[in-house]
């Protein structure tokens, strides 16, 4: 490979980023060298060059839409992949395949944050402030969130503030913050109503900011009243005094704001669970004001962008709703197709993985950026399903757990590689310039998409592999919509501009939003009353513990990428459950033995970490591990009623020691 000097990435530039990568991104460059990247075309784990690979998964699709109809095909997309291509995959499913079928990994990420993002506000901005704002921050509330370990860089935006995290365990986020409230897993509706109630009892609520800016705030403070500290801490496991405490800190803060995660936001209660904190945010006057607000943290690298441009079942570009007519109406204008031609919403992610191969359900599957196998909840039957299909295609520039399940897999470009542009947490839009040349025989995801559509018989102008050309289509196809990037221009972004959505053509774009009046038709942000539910599978006699599951800083996700680098496993070491060892020892597990985790759907093996400051009655695994060991095999898959996020963050499990198994 070769450094194109004219381009050079240069993330350290982005304020987002203040000077500081994570462990994780000193290494990806790491990453672009490992041993068994993909550099050619496999069909049936053979290596074939890029016709036959293309003309053999054209021939299939067509076959299959023939005898099933358009429905027959998935697709499933990623919050990694750029806006470009994120853009191009929703284009592709409804034009070329013509499929209702499309969803994306953004649904186990960050849906439950966005659907009560648009809930209460009505427009999903992660930070609607630069995050830069967080400086003057006095106080920040941290929910579900151990920044620490997944998003090192940030915590120094944090610098002057009085952290309070709520979290169930004491993560290296949680030792650094003044005040730790260690709730039991799938109980933050619980502790939101109560930090409600104690915010309107202890006479912390912004009164007027309540009447000029909300609506809602009777309903929501009718189901609060019952929330009591008591009761609270019952349900919660946290002390009254610490909710107190909690509520003191927030309410003296000058400039506070509330943040949440994935721990506050996977379950089957999510939304509601982020309604519960937007409506204390709210009732102590937090967003829209300067100094001041709510957010929820981003997750994967195009986290924010990926849910922007249509490749979520119900969404078309600009953040429009495909079931919207005037939205139809615009999107198939700039696509040069008729409105009647574009499909309906298709199922959710989890629904859509359950229903491959099987009657009703699709035959095929393209996944890109994505991989399932070892990501996807009860993972063991979403495997099983995706090997029942006729036809599994994957591209990807490494052979991921999906990718060797996969009829077909297509070695692509990596970030490097290529130009396209992120959307990162606060709506500002990056270009990544194409700093290393591929190896040969690589080719882009966004050429892959044109040369399918073409053998599809698409006229290859509607689907341009050109990014620049790819981006002004999504400018024109976003114009108008709640996410507008008509503003945003390469040469705009190359020249160094700080843009930040919503973009109309001819402005600076918005790095502040809510200042004046929230999204809604009057302006008001809602307060939505919501009720606490607790998980959907609680612990009973036979699965006694709560497990929980997330990130450590050493591995990336579904660890496709980082445990092949030497240096990040080595350092993540092999599967583990964290627990307490008083919990251990009644299992019969001492700190290093092996452990086998089990749940009503399945088990995995993991070596005990015996971590005293571990809740008796809950357990912690990564999800970077596969085979045996993928937490996955175990989590739930319930899922929440609006935004379809399974509950990853907590199902009743029990322990035993490892001892004897796999020598029989
Ligand atoms: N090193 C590293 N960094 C990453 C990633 C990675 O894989 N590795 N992934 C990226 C992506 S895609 C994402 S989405 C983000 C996620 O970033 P985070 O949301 O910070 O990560 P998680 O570890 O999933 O979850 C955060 C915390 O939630 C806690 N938690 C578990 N159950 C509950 C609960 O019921 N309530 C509360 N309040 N907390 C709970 C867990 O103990 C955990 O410490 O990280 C990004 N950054
Ligand atoms: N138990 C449990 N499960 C979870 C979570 C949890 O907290 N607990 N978190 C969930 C969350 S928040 C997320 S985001 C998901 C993440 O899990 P996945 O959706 O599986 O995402 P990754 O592990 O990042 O896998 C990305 C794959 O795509 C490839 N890839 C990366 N970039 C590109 C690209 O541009 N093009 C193509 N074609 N391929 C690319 C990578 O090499 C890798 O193989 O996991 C979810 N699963
Ligand atoms: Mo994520």
């Amino acid at each position: 490979m070769t450094v194109d000097d004219t381009a050079v990435v240069q993330p350290r530039q982005f304020p987002a980023n203040r000077g500081g990568l994570c462990q994780k991104g000193w290494n990806a460059a790491a990453v672009l060298t490992v041993p068994d990247r993909l550099t050619r075309p496999l069909l049936h784990g053979r290596p074939v060059d890029w016709d036959t690979a293309l003309d053999f998964i054209a021939e299939r699709l067509r076959e299959i839409r023939d005898r099933r109809g358009p429905d027959g095909v998935a697709v499933f997309g990623s919050g990694g992949l750029t806006n470009e291509k994120a853009y191009l995959l929703g284009k592709f499913a409804r034009v070329a395949l013509g499929t209702s079928q499309i969803d994306y990994n953004g649904r186990f990420c960050m849906s439950a944050a966005a659907a009560a993002g648009n809930r209460a506000f009505g427009v999903d901005r992660g930070l609607p402030f630069p995050v830069t704002d967080l400086a003057e921050a006095d106080a920040v509330l941290l929910v579900g969130a151990n920044v620490a370990e997944t998003m090192p860089p940030f915590l120094s935006h944090l610098d002057s503030a009085a952290l309070i995290v709520v979290d169930p365990r004491r993560t290296a986020t949680a030792e650094q913050a003044k005040l730790h409230l260690a709730n039991r897993p799938g109980t933050d509706l619980a502790l939101a109503l109560g930090l409600l109630h104690l915010a309107v009892t202890e006479g912390h609520v912004d009164r007027s900011y309540v009447d000029d800016r909300t609506s809602g705030f009777a309903e929501a403070w009718q189901l609060a009243v019952q929330w009591w500290p008591e009761r609270t801490e019952r349900v919660t496991g946290v002390s009254a005094a610490d909710q107190r405490a909690a509520i003191g800190l927030l309410a003296a803060a000058g400039n506070a704001y509330i943040l949440t995660a994935r721990g506050t936001e996977q379950h089957a209660s999510g939304v509601d669970t982020v309604s519960a904190w937007i409506n204390l945010g709210l009732a102590l006057g937090l967003p829209g004001r300067p100094g001041s607000g709510f957010g929820c943290l981003t997750g994967q690298g195009n986290g924010q962008g990926g849910r922007e441009h249509g490749q979520k079942s119900d969404q078309l570009p600009g953040y429009r709703k495909l079931d919207d007519p005037a939205a139809r109406e615009h999107v198939a204008g700039v696509w040069g197709v008729p409105a009647e031609s574009l499909p309906q919403p298709g199922r959710s992610a989890y629904e859509l993985l359950d229903a491959l191969g099987t009657v009703d359900g699709p035959e095929a599957m393209l996944v890109f950026g994505s991989n399932p196998a070892v990501s996807a909840p009860n993972a063991r039957h979403i495997t099983e399903r995706m090997s029942a299909l006729d036809l599994l295609v994957v591209a990807d520039f490494v052979p991921s757990e999906t990718a060797q399940l996969a009829h077909v897999v297509l070695p692509v470009t990596q970030w490097a590689e290529e130009t396209g542009t992120m959307t990162n947490l606060e709506g500002r839009i990056l270009l990544r310039r194409k700093a290393l040349s591929p190896p040969p025989g690589v080719h882009t995801d966004l050429w892959v998409l044109r040369e399918l559509a073409v053998r599809l018989g698409q006229p290859a102008h509607r689907f341009p592999a050109e990014p620049e050309a790819v981006f002004d289509e999504l400018r024109a196809a976003s114009a108008g919509g709640i996410a507008d990037y008509s503003g945003i221009s390469y040469q705009r972004l190359r020249r160094g501009d700080a843009l930040h959505w919503p973009c109309a053509r001819g402005t600076n774009g918005t790095p502040r939003l809510f200042l004046d009046r929230f999204a809604h038709p009057d302006g008001r942000a809602r307060f939505v009353p919501v009720q606490h539910r607790g998980p959907a599978e609680p612990a009973d006699e036979a699965y006694p513990l709560l497990a929980t599951t997330g990130r450590v800083l050493a591995h990336y996700q579904s660890g496709a990428q980082t445990r092949r680098v030497a240096e990040l496993a080595e350092a993540a070491g092999e599967m583990f459950v964290e627990v307490h060892p008083d919990t251990a020892a009644q299992a019969g597990l001492a700190d290093g033995d092996l452990a086998v985790v089990e749940s009503r759907r399945g088990e995995v093996l993991a070596r005990t970490r015996a971590v005293p400051s571990m809740r008796l009655d809950t357990v912690f695994l990564p999800f970077h591990f596969p085979g045996a060991a993928r937490a996955n095999l175990i989590t739930n898959p319930a899922l929440d009623p609006t935004s379809r996020m399974p509950e990853f963050k907590v199902c009743a499990v029990r322990l035993r020691p490892a001892a004897g198994e796999g020598d029989e």
